[in-house]
């Protein structure tokens, strides 16, 4: 069965693209366009009228980690997706960490830098984010030391949720000097070829 993956590839319709491209499934890209998102046709997919959606069948989902987090368990092979409870948790635990400690920050920034005209700008917002920054990439810092990947020395979908949240602080050119293990690991994860391949670069 091929899933459908809806949203362009410049949205977070990007983090399901990169694992199907990881995963090496067949998929369908439903690039559509933004005001597509809240047509009656779109809605019957995802009710929030946001991308990315997936649907696997008759079975659909919405939310970027829990549809990683669905295929990973569903088609991931050598630890892609841990067996273990406690390996699993800690996807679980990167994956909303990212989410709720690091996303809107990143996003705050990155929409102020390149989506935003310049009267509309908000520097407070943005220096508030910038300040907040530092203290979960130092969390994460920590969390490297030592180790290649979240949980050890394989590429999981831990890895993959949260780098593909982290990519935005490349855009925004967030210094990650006195994050070494951080900004490593990050190039690491978006050197691989299901990233690259999944934004159509090489
Ligand atoms: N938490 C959701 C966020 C989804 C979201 O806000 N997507 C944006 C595109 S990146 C969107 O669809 N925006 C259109 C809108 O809010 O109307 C997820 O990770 O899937």
């Amino acid at each position: 069965m091929t899933v459908k993956i809806y949203g362009p590839t410049a949205s977070r319709a990007a983090r399901p693209l990169w694992i199907v491209h990881e995963l090496g499934i067949p998929f369908e890209h439903v690039a559509l366009e933004m005001k597509d998102l809240k047509g009656a046709d779109f809605l019957k997919i995802n009710p929030n009228g946001k991308v990315p959606a997936l649907a696997d069948g008759d079975f659909k989902l919405f939310e970027s980690m829990a549809i990683n987090l669905y295929l990973a368990a569903k088609h991931g092979k050598d630890g892609f997706m841990p067996s273990s409870l406690e390996d699993q948790a800690l996807v679980w635990q990167w994956s909303f960490w990212g989410m709720t400690e690091v996303e809107r920050h990143l996003l705050t920034v990155l929409i102020d830098m390149f989506m935003t005209a310049p009267d509309k700008r908000k520097p407070e917002a943005v220096a508030e984010a910038q300040k907040a920054l530092p203290k979960p990439f130092a969390v994460l810092n920590g969390a490297l030391q030592g180790r290649d990947y979240l949980l050890g020395s394989t590429f999981t979908v831990a890895d993959l949720n949260l780098a593909s949240i982290c990519s935005w602080a490349k855009p925004i050119k967030f210094d990650f000097a006195p994050f070494p293990n951080a900004g490593a690991w990050l190039d690491r994860c978006l050197a691989r070829p299901g990233y690259k391949a999944a934004r159509g670069t090489k």
